[in-house]
């Protein structure tokens, strides 16, 4: 017959094992269920699958920094805590030069390969095509927007209350210019994985080239006065034959003055 104590100890460690065995499927199962669709959807524009995979990288990178970290931490707490035996102090001591020199090196050698890989997407973003088959110059103001097709004589202006709808061919680059005629606004459209500042007398450029069909909501998105919430507008991407029809229904909705340029 086993001691009682042995008997309870016993006990005790099995209540342990199996709440540690219950905490990890519970976390595991959380882990997948979360990232089952995806930790962050995929933009529905071609430049936007680079801030997409440079996301993915960063959070998997974080992550694993995160698991190694904290497995550290709870390594040395378990291993090295204190047991009845213990009645001095552990050896004492103020440095590792190894342990410093690992602890320095890797950290520096991530953060230079994670400047690399975001350096690459950022000029994959920003790269500007040689040809657009459409230019739209967007104006933000107080508060709402303003869409000029300069080539093709349209234009779309939002008001209070009623957020405009602009429209870009599928599978087509378009050229954006960005600005604002009176306070900081961001031209900010989430499906895209992008938002880039307006600014008074500076134009913003960049290309889209959106690659699914829909309708998306865009904003802005910096506060920029009491009535920023009313900012929103929509992105409508049809195919190029839509976008033809658009533009020429467009064309019976007068312009403003100095809309063409
Ligand atoms: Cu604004």
């Amino acid at each position: 017959m086993l001691p009682c104590t042995s008997v309870s100890s016993n006990v005790k460690r099995t209540n342990f094992e199996r709440q540690v065995r219950s905490l990890a499927v519970a976390l595991g199962a959380t882990l997948v269920a979360g990232c089952a669709g995806g930790p962050l959807p995929l933009g529905a524009t071609a430049q936007s699958t680079a801030s997409h995979d440079m996301w993915l990288l960063f959070f998997w990178s974080g992550l694993g920094v995160a698991v190694v970290v904290y497995g550290l931490i709870g390594w040395c707490v378990l291993r090295y805590r204190k047991r009845p035996a213990d009645v001095a102090f552990p050896k004492q001591f103020r440095r590792n030069n190894r342990m410093e020199i690992v602890y320095t090196v890797i950290p520096l050698l991530m953060v230079g390969a994670l400047f690399l890989f975001s350096n690459a997407a950022e000029r994959h973003v920003e790269a500007i095509a040689e040809r657009q088959q459409v230019i739209v110059d967007v104006t933000g103001f107080r508060w709402s927007w303003r869409f000029v097709y300069p080539q093709l004589g349209v234009q779309v202006t939002g008001s209070h209350g009623r957020p405009p709808e602009f429209v870009l061919p599928v599978d087509a680059t378009t050229r954006l210019n960005v600005t604002s005629v009176d306070v900081d606004h961001s031209f900010w459209v989430p499906a895209f994985l992008f938002k880039r500042d307006a600014v008074p007398g500076l134009e913003n450029v960049f290309d889209w080239t959106p690659n699914r069909i829909g309708t998306f909501r865009g904003e802005c998105g910096e506060f920029c006065g009491l009535d920023h919430a009313q900012m929103a507008f929509q992105v409508r991407v049809v195919s190029a034959a839509d976008f033809a029809r658009w533009v020429r229904a467009q064309r019976g909705v007068p312009l403003a003055p100095g809309a063409i340029r």
